[in-house]
């Protein structure tokens, strides 16, 4: 979708009129947030703007390549005032995590967001949920304010790689490659990008997949698939939970599977859980059955209670949905 006119200017319009301006990414941060509140933030400094950006969050490894990927602060909710918030890639104002307080004491306020569950919680929504990152929509506010260069290209290009599996996830339109073409024109290598987030990985993460795939769960037929992450896993391979992103994907791959569950244990009995699926279940619908969201393909949810129960709730909710 082609983001609206008045949208646009309705951004540029908050942006001049601001002076300090705070952009919030989400909880657990991906390389979507991340880079698309990195290309924004280094578009704003080129207008003199005085701009920070907050993430409950650490920066995962994998994203420390990033130009300013330095930049990340934690929200201090007593902290300064600022003229504007912009939240990016956040579908629910929960997705900000205690920096929520901070977003909602400022009193010009942004969305800019691409999930279809978005709860319009800022002043100014922007959100179009056929994008397949919200870097695409950050792509289109950036070229409009003329303010695209060769390291903003990057970001937005790294951030879309990130969220639509590198053009190869449902997600991915026309669009997505149109505005790929137009970022072509700037100067960054793509597939040094696509190496950095999609393909390198640590020995360590290796290590973890390896030990957390050769325990993969089937049910139904194998049709549902579940891989765990215990803490046990992150201690003897040296990881966190910040690196158990993309290893989901080699259980979905399985031909024969159309639901699957990484599970990764955040604390004794609560439960943080990525979900992937084919055609014939609605992902964000599964977690919605346990008050998360995301996409049709890709969603999560945080659940408690004991693992066997958890393992339990989570087929069900994905064979009622394949029956
Ligand atoms: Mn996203």
């Amino acid at each position: 979708m082609i983001i609206a006119k008045d949208k646009l200017y309705k951004f540029k319009t908050s942006v001049n009129s601001a002076t300090t301006i705070a952009l919030f990414c989400h909880i657990n941060p991906d390389g979507d947030t991340i880079g698309t509140a990195l290309a924004l933030f280094f578009a704003l400094k080129k207008i003199d703007k005085e701009v920070r950006i907050f993430c409950d969050d650490t920066v995962p490894e994998k994203l420390h390549n990033l130009d300013g990927s330095d930049k990340f602060e934690k929200c201090d909710a007593s902290g300064k005032e600022f003229d504007l918030a912009i939240a990016i890639d956040c579908s629910d104002i929960s997705r900000l995590g205690t920096s929520a307080r901070c977003f909602l004491k400022v009193a010009s306020t942004i969305a800019v967001d691409h999930h279809k569950t978005h709860s319009n919680f800022a002043k100014l929504t922007i959100v179009d949920s056929e994008a397949s990152a919200t870097a695409e929509i950050i792509y289109q506010i950036l070229d409009y304010c003329e303010l695209m260069d060769d390291i903003i290209a990057k970001l937005i290009f790294g951030a879309m790689v990130s969220d639509n599996g590198c053009f190869g996830y449902s997600s991915t339109t026309a669009q997505s490659h149109e505005i790929a073409k137009a970022l072509y024109s700037f100067k960054f290598n793509p597939s040094d990008v696509i190496y950095d987030i999609w393909k390198k990985k640590s020995v360590g993460v290796f290590n973890l997949s390896t030990r957390v795939l050769s325990k993969c769960r089937f049910f139904y037929d194998n049709k549902v698939a579940i891989i765990t992450f215990c803490k046990e896993d992150f201690d003897a391979t040296g990881t966190s939970q910040t690196d158990t992103e993309g290893i989901i994907s080699n259980i979905i791959d399985i031909d024969t599977v159309e639901v699957a569950f990484a599970i990764s244990e955040a604390n004794e009995f609560y439960y943080k859980v990525s979900i992937r699926t084919k055609k014939k279940v609605d992902a964000s619908d599964c977690a919605a059955a346990f008050g998360g969201g995301g996409h049709s393909c890709a969603a999560g949810c945080r659940i408690n209670g004991r693992y066997e129960d958890v393992i339990e709730r989570l087929v069900k909710t994905a064979t009622d949905r394949l029956d």
